[in-house]
């Protein structure tokens, strides 16, 4: 057994910390909108912009509320929010697969982007919705003008969330089972988990080009996919482009269509978000109604994905028509949601507990290996494997603190501030070193530590 190596004793966040954290968002600040890191994420990624948004908020909400409009600009016909918006500027061979791979869509066929169309064809997980929600929130503690932009703001967005909302509840589930249907593992924003294993595994490849792998020309291969899945990555994405992203067809014939848990917790999650905002905007009734269906509808959803052997929540194979196991910090989708069965809450927060997670005597901070380090396909340094996300974490603190488990949600916070301050603005980090991985200087480490500052801010004025 490793040597316990986190103390948990007194934390004092450096005073540092926030000013670092607004340095990278400067820095990585393209004008409107902010790439999600200096070097690996040249350009604008989706669910990346909403939780920018958030960190920016405390920085300033005009900004923050920018990002969220240079994103929705490009939103599609259909709803969808693309989960890529290519930076132009960008070198061609700085990201693959980059503008050029994706272009695909006609641009006069009915589903296409706004002209240009410098957009992938996917999407990520509706962070969107909770986001502009929080800019409304910080903007009311800082007076009227701040507050009546915020709410400009509000108006013009809100009709671009539920058209998005609308697109993820029907198109990406035709069946209304509450659950959303991803086409590829970068849907879920947790890419490289072995959540995806067996779906993918279950694909049979046809020949495939070789591709170039820029990401590995900065980050040690080790931290990063392995050629053989990125293999099937692009094979999944040329198979969508092969008919133009066309929803219907993919439906069709797509071989990875599965029903991801954590993408409809975030979904449930935003839509009460989203119920919010349309009180502030005055939204129709029957939207309203709407929202509140979709709501119930995905909580009951995410009860259907209950697995009673490993008390977690598991993504569903639709083409297998089978649950998809795997110890990841997904099968926590329900506290994200807010799920409503305490038994089944119980359970979670003793799995989060368990040396399947937070319990694992050699972690080096008490914080969610992204897949158990009990699963047998756990890798500390391979992304999504293993290794330790202060974005996931950020996700997992704000659900808890809305279950009312303040005292979980704490310890989070501040062991996570401890890691960064400890180790730097990382993507991820090892669970049992707590070594940086993937790209420094990551943008939403940085935003979500000025949330999590913002709370000691808080805490201290209600202290003194
Ligand atoms: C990672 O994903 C991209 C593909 O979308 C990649 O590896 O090239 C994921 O962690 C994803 O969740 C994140 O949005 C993106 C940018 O930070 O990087």
């Amino acid at each position: 057994m490793r040597e316990k190596l986190y103390p948990g004793g007194a934390f004092e966040e450096p005073k540092e910390l926030a000013s670092r954290a607004e340095e990278i968002l400067h820095e990585n600040d393209m004008g409107g909108w902010t790439k999600a890191s200096p070097g690996l994420y040249p350009h604008q990624w989706s669910w990346d912009s909403a939780f920018i948004a958030i960190g920016l908020a405390h920085l300033d909400t005009h900004r923050a509320a920018r990002e969220l409009v240079t994103l929705f600009d490009h939103q599609w016909a259909t709803g969808k929010v693309p989960h890529i918006v290519f930076n132009m500027e960008a070198p061609p061979d700085s990201y693959f697969p980059g503008p050029e791979h994706w272009a695909t869509v006609a641009p006069d066929s009915p589903d296409a982007p706004p002209t240009p169309a410098p957009t992938s064809g996917l999407c990520q997980p509706p962070v969107h919705a909770m986001a502009a929600w929080h800019i409304w929130e910080v903007a009311g503690n800082r007076g009227e003008d701040i507050l009546t932009d915020a709410h400009g703001f509000l108006e013009t967005l809100y009709p671009k969330l539920f058209a998005w909302h609308r697109y993820l509840a029907t198109t990406r589930d035709p069946e209304e089972s509450g659950l959303v249907t991803i086409y590829h593992p970068w849907e879920s924003g947790t890419d490289n988990s072995p959540r995806w294993n067996a779906a993918l595994e279950r694909c049979t490849l046809g020949d495939q080009p070789s591709h170039p792998r820029p990401d590995l020309k900065d980050t040690d291969p080790s931290e990063r996919p392995t050629e053989e899945k990125y293999y099937r990555y692009i094979w999944l994405v040329d198979l969508i482009k092969s008919v133009g992203c066309n929803e219907a067809a993919i439906y069709e014939s797509h071989p990875f269509l599965v029903k991801d848990v954590l993408f409809s917790a975030i979904l449930v999650r935003s839509n009460e978000a989203l119920l919010e905002i349309a009180e502030v905007v005055d939204a129709p009734n029957e939207e309203r109604s709407t929202i509140q269906e979709w709501i119930e509808r995905g909580l009951q959803g995410l009860e259907q994905c209950w697995d009673p052997e490993l008390r977690l929540c598991l993504d569903y194979d639709l083409w297998a028509a089978a649950p998809l196991p795997a110890r990841t910090v997904g099968g926590f989708a329900p506290i994200i949601a807010g799920i409503r069965n305490p038994d089944h809450l119980g359970s979670l927060l003793e799995v989060l507990e368990s040396t399947a997670f937070l319990g694992e005597p050699g972690l080096r901070w008490p914080l969610p290996p992204s897949t158990s380090p009990e699963d047998p396909e756990f890798d500390p340094k391979r992304y999504w494997r293993g290794p330790v996300w202060p974005v996931f974490n950020w996700l997992l603190w704000s659900s808890l603190v809305r279950a009312g488990e303040q005292e979980r949600a704490e310890r989070l916070r501040r062991a996570s501030l401890e890691q960064i301050a400890s180790e730097g603005f990382g993507e991820y980090f090892e669970p049992f070193t707590g070594e940086l991985l993937g790209s420094d200087n990551q943008s939403w480490t940085a935003a979500v530590v000025l949330d999590w500052l913002a709370v000691s801010q808080t805490k201290t004025e209600e202290s003194t």
